[in-house]
């Protein structure tokens, strides 16, 4: 390898009491919109949109380091609090489109649970609160849900050569979802 081609090494900021990662280059947005077809109750989402004016849903700020293997991506989830018929906001999920490889949350701010299942029907979830890391082993579909009542961040690190895959989730969402109902917290089926 060339001197050219070798990546130069660099470092980010975070502020970590508030959970923002300093000077993003990649900024992602979804709204509620985005969401069509992943809440149990599709008129309520629609309901939000209309009312709500298009909401944001979450956001995630990337670095840009190469999709490619050996390398490590960075960024930051940050996932708005709030419910749809009850049903606690979430990120769409995904499996890696490189399906053997894993995936580090370390949560900075909120609380909330990461839900994930494999392609043989397990699901498991873990809960998130700041100071806590969750592992997402390869293989796993993994979505973030916020219980709280301010947005859930969670530091990501994941190998660059992963990618995303939604296809599945589109179609069958996971196994169990998060309800929260005056104030508490309940995963549905039990
Ligand atoms: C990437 C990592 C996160 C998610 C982000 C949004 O592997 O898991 O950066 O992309 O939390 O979730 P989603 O399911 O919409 O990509
Ligand atoms: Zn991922």
């Amino acid at each position: 390898m060339s001197e050219q081609e070798i990546f130069q090494p660099f470092g980010v900021d975070f502020d970590l009491a508030a959970g923002a990662m300093e000077e993003p280059d990649v900024h992602i947005v979804r709204k509620a919109s985005s969401m069509r077809g992943h809440y149990q109750d599709s008129s309520a989402l629609e309901e939000l949109i209309r009312s709500g004016d298009d909401p944001l849903h979450y956001e995630v700020f990337e670095k840009n380091i190469p999709e490619q293997y050996g390398h490590l991506r960075i960024a930051v989830s940050k996932l708005q609090p709030g419910t749809v018929a009850g049903e606690c906001f979430m990120t769409k999920g995904h499996y890696h489109e490189v399906e053997a490889t894993a995936e580090i949350y370390l949560c900075l701010r909120g609380e909330g649970l990461m839900v994930m299942k494999t392609a043989s029907g397990q699901c498991e979830l873990q809960r998130m609160a700041p100071g806590r890391l969750v592992y997402v082993p390869p293989y796993w579909a993994h979505r973030s849900v916020n219980c709280g009542t301010e947005a859930l961040i969670s530091l990501c690190i994941y190998p660059g050569e992963a990618g995303h895959n939604y296809g599945d989730i589109e179609k069958q969402g996971f196994p169990k979802r998060v309800y929260k109902q005056n104030g508490e917290v309940r995963i549905l089926p039990s």
